[in-house]
């Protein structure tokens, strides 16, 4: 059994996980009207991803006896000036869920909840590796550049580093 204290801050972390999954759902939309097969192809794995994310807090509240609530999902932005500027709201995003999944440690910490301490632990780790794969895109787009010239270039390492992150999963399941 977790605190009320917890429950609702691990409600609050399912919006923001679902928003996650919205936000990249919008984002992959605007890829692709683009023409940016590759970045769309990404950003929908990477909504899809956060809706694993949110189902599973979903589910250990349950879990741990919690009344776990579908979100209201506050509608996401539809348009991006630039792919360089989405991937930066990208960034952006995630260290939010970090700072987010922080203070959850912190409320678990208190609450002496080791139960809920241990189910945060995946969540330090993949906050960890999303970050890095987002600053390492924004990377590349630095060095490619993002100009009209750029963009072909730029959807075709999206399209590798997407293929990367299929098998990495498929790894992931297999083992
Ligand atoms: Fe679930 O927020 Fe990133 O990965």
């Amino acid at each position: 059994m977790i605190s009320k204290t917890m429950e609702n801050a691990l409600n609050t972390q399912i919006s923001l996980e679902g928003y996650a999954s919205f936000l990249y759902l919008s984002m992959a939309s605007w890829c692709d009207k683009e023409g940016l097969q590759g970045c769309a192809a990404f950003m929908h794995r990477q909504s899809d991803e956060e809706r694993q994310h949110m189902l599973r807090i979903f589910h250990y509240i349950s879990e741990v006896d919690g009344h776990a609530l579908a979100p209201a999902i506050a509608q996401p932005p539809h348009s991006f000036e630039s792919v360089h500027k989405l991937f930066e709201q990208v960034y952006a995003h995630e260290q939010k869920v970090t700072a987010s999944i922080n203070e959850l440690l912190s409320l678990a910490y208190k609450d002496n909840d080791h139960t809920t301490l241990n189910f945060l632990q995946w969540y330090v780790t993949e906050q960890r590796e999303e970050e890095a794969l987002m600053r390492g895109i924004l990377d590349r787009i630095k060095l490619i550049g993002d100009g009209p010239m750029s963009l072909y270039y730029i959807d075709k390492e999206m399209e590798k580093i997407n293929k990367a992150e299929l098998a990495a999963e498929a790894a992931e399941s297999a083992a």
